[in-house]
């Protein structure tokens, strides 16, 4: 007879922009809860995903949640903005138990070598070490001999991490490898979520970054980078009912998100709805309208109101 034990920790998964982070977390919760786009820099802050696996060691079966923390992509730059999202980052880095460190299987190597730099700060700064497994991502990318040339380009640094685990989530994708690895690594504890819940981000954040993914599917250049999205109103029904606000920073965007006859906003309103609708699983009526805020993305406070609140982490 197995002793059940459970275990409960915070998992972040961290890289540089594009690695596929918040790919592998959809396709970990099944369902696309976290904003995925071929541009660089989509997400812009944290978003807890939760997953429940068992694994069994020994004589004992382990019922583990992974709370999973998508952080947006790891880059340096001087707006406030990607201020803001580099220091999500790093607070992940500071409060989670474990780290998955994303790098795209063609990245080139010194970016982990970065990485590595980074960690040694945090650790001297915190006096602990800071763990993390390697995943190569997007495998699906390389032909074996390339993948096998690059994860030997990584082996010398194998004191560094866990454990390396190579993946692709658009071929082949095997959960299990990579939950059993994390399940191994995690402390016992009692379960911090509902074993329902799939993350903790209310229902309009998730709607919320589903307008912002179809804003960069249907915009390109620096508009989705200089547009936000607030949602003004959401009466649940038989037809959800919802009213957001694209809001763009400069008066020549407007015309470039409304296009002509208005058709540029309405394939945006038709894509963001059939992606809300899949969500929700109900028929959405879905109202969105262009405003110019200008500076929307340059000052805290207006940032804050936009739902991006600067913590202390460094
Ligand atoms: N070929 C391939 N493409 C992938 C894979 N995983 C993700 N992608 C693509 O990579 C791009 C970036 O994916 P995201 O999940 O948004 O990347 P991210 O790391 O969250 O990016 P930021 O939020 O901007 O830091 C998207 O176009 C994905 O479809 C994979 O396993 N294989
Ligand atoms: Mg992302």
């Amino acid at each position: 007879m197995l002793e059940r034990v459970t275990r409960c920790g915070f998992v972040s998964v961290i890289g540089r922009p594009n690695a596929g982070k918040s790919t592998l977390l959809n396709a970990l919760a099944g369902q696309n809860l976290s904003l995925v786009s071929n541009k660089a820099n989509a997400t812009r802050k944290q978003l807890q995903v939760i997953i429940g696996h068992s694994i069994v060691e020994g004589s004992r079966a382990y019922d583990v949640q992974i709370v999973f923390v998508d952080t947006p992509g790891l880059h340096y730059q001087e707006k406030l903005l990607n201020k803001f999202m580099l220091n999500e980052a790093l607070r992940a880095l500071n409060d989670c138990d474990l780290h998955l460190y994303l790098a795209a299987a063609n990245d080139d190597i010194s970016h982990y070598e970065k990485f590595l730099r980074l960690l040694q700060e945090k650790q001297e700064e915190r006096k602990k070490k800071i763990e993390h497994i390697l995943v190569l991502s997007k495998c699906d990318i390389l032909d074996r001999a390339q993948l096998l040339e690059q994860i030997g380009l990584y082996k010398k640094f194998v004191s560094h991490f866990l454990a390396l685990i190579p993946l692709s989530v658009k071929k082949n994708f095997k959960p299990k490898i990579l939950l059993d690895c994390i399940a191994r690594f995690l402390p016992n504890g009692v379960f911090l979520y509902d074993e329902q819940m799939a993350t903790n981000a209310q229902t309009r954040e998730i709607v919320k970054e589903l307008i912002r993914e179809s804003l960069f599917e249907n915009l390109s250049d620096e508009v989705p980078y200089e547009s936000d999205v607030i949602i003004d109103s959401y009466t649940e029904g038989s037809v959800e009912r919802i009213c957001a606000r694209i809001l763009t920073l400069k008066n020549s965007q407007k015309p470039l998100i409304i296009g002509s006859n208005g058709r540029t906003i309405k394939r945006i309103g038709i894509c963001a709805r059939q992606k809300i609708e899949n969500l929700l699983g109900k028929k959405v009526f879905l109202k969105l309208e262009v405003v110019v805020e200008k500076a929307w993305n340059k000052e805290i406070s207006k940032l804050k109101k936009m739902g991006y609140d600067f913590r202390s982490t460094l």
